[in-house]
């Protein structure tokens, strides 16, 4: 078996055994490592059925049967995890061969173990991949970053084991650096936010409209056939249609109402921060799921705070064409922060991020794949410069036609006592930016009578400070 394998993984979690079986499903010879060899043997007794997989138990036999240079896959737990397999594997790699880390690290780390490698003369690449557990096995979103020259690499064998749509492989050049990790931190920070309008838009159904659970999935069912078509909106109704076999009630219900994160999201809001760019519905969606987490405080609060929690609206026929509308409202304005994020990040950090091909390999595949992908990529190419979507008339025409829907449902559920904060960001997120004047003056001047910060003039150029308070 030595030096026949043309791809290794190492990981032989959901996500690296489902590559795997992915890569040699397309026919390349696999080679395989497992730190705890029982997964090893498990996988290769319940999932291998003749295709060209070898396992291997030590780094040592791992590194002896790949084909030179080398292409090796970790498919390992975020975080000290990757550095741990990589001393391992140092040892038994040569200048030229190619390490790829397709877990969700964070993109600074990506660019220390690029550095890192470099000095020894190995390639390194941040992959970005997306689609759960049966994208990997059947066709994931790829989002590779690093050296063009590392890419080439593997660009072969990537593109095939890739989803296909009609634009292509979901798979392409996402920049150098750690870009491709950049990349995905972004799709998962708009997952967060379609999410979270998703979740909110339910809460509408069933607080302020009354609705009962499966009435809510047929409603999220015919959305899917309209511009909503999405991965997720087809989820929630299939999720929400689920009985718990114990019960028979919707399995959705007996859910404890509190979210866990494993950290894109927040890092996604956190370089948002450090780059000076608003993506207040992308923020605020991992701020919801945090929130969520005080239950008991929550039950507290409200248990001495009442609110009328139920309230139909005169019309719910309205009210739902309104939710719909308002859910898109959501989607663009994630969307549209995302990819202004990107634009910055990759002017920052000099990735050369090609942001139209970013939203051709989320095109099927991905957890964020939606009929809105077409559209915005033409957006994007009308002027692949322009930081926002908002100066597009065609984005925007989309917008304005949601935005008053938007501002009847937030008061129908602020009289309901329902929170929408992805709603309501993305409804303000619209309004502050089609203000070219913001009440901003009055934060400065107090700036500069408290502080000396100083000022500028609409009028005239200069600095100015004054005496306020004399
Ligand atoms: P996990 O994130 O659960 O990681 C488990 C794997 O990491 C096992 O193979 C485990 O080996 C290995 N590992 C750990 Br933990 N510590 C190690 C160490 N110090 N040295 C060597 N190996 C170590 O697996 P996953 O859910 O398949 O995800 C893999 C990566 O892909 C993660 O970064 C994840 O965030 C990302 N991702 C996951 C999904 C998804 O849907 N699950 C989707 C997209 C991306 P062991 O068997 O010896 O414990």
């Amino acid at each position: 078996m030595d030096r026949s394998s043309e791809i290794g993984v190492v990981g032989l979690a959901v996500m690296g055994q489902n590559l795997a079986l992915n890569f040699a499903r397309n026919g390349f010879r696999v080679c395989v490592y497992n730190r705890t060899p029982e997964r090893t043997e498990a996988f290769l007794r319940d999932r291998v059925r003749g295709e060209p997989i070898v396992p291997a138990y030590t780094i040592e036999e791992f590194a002896r049967c790949l084909e030179r240079p080398r292409r090796i896959l970790l498919m390992v737990q975020a975080g000290p995890a990757v550095d741990q397999v990589i001393e391992a594997l140092l040892p038994h790699l040569e200048p030229g061969d190619l390490v790829m880390d397709g877990g969700n690290s964070h993109y600074a780390d990506t660019e220390r173990r690029m550095q890192w490698l470099a000095d020894r003369g190995i390639r390194f690449l941040g992959v970005g991949i997306s689609g759960g557990e049966k994208g990997a096995l059947l066709g994931p979103s790829i989002m590779p970053g690093g050296s063009p020259e590392a890419y080439a690499m593997v660009e072969a064998m990537l593109t095939r084991i890739a989803a296909q749509s009609e634009e292509g492989p979901c798979c392409a050049y996402m920049g150098r650096g750690g870009a491709g990790h950049y990349v995905k931190m972004v799709h998962n920070a708009i997952e967060y936010a379609f999410m979270q309008g998703i979740a909110e838009v339910y809460d509408f159904m069933k607080t302020a409209l009354g609705m009962p659970t499966e009435a809510i999935a047929e409603t999220f069912e015919r959305w899917n056939e309209g511009t909503l078509n999405a991965f997720l909106t087809e989820l929630a109704a299939r999720v929400l249609r689920y009985r718990d076999p114990e019960t028979g009630d919707p399995l959705v219900e007996r859910i404890l109402d509190k979210a866990e994160q494993k950290g894109t999201g927040r890092w996604a809001a956190q370089s948002a921060l450090e780059l000076g760019v608003p993506t207040p519905t992308l923020t605020v969606a991992v701020l919801a799921r945090t929130l969520s987490h005080f239950k008991a405080d929550r039950e507290r609060i409200g248990a001495a705070f009442p609110w009328p929690d139920r309230r139909t609206p005169s019309s719910p026929e309205a009210a739902l064409s309104d939710l719909e509308a308002a859910l898109n409202l959501v989607v663009l304005a994630a969307f549209s922060q995302g990819l202004w994020l990107l634009h910055e990040a990759s002017r920052a950090y000099r990735y050369g991020t090609d942001r139209a091909e970013v939203l051709r390999v989320w095109r099927a595949g991905c957890i964020i794949r939606a009929r809105w992908l077409g559209f915005l990529r033409e957006v994007v190419r009308e002027d692949p410069e322009d930081p926002h979507l908002l100066f597009s008339a065609r984005f925007r025409a989309e917008l304005q036609a949601r935005l008053s829907a938007a501002g009847r449902i937030l008061r129908e559920a602020f009289e309901a006592g329902v929170p929408m904060p992805a709603l309501s960001t993305a409804a303000d997120y619209v309004l502050s930016m089609r203000r070219s004047q913001l009440p901003a003056n009055l934060i400065q001047a107090q700036r500069d009578a408290f502080g000396a910060h100083t000022y500028e003039r609409l009028d005239r150029p200069g600095v100015f400070h004054t005496e306020w308070l004399d």
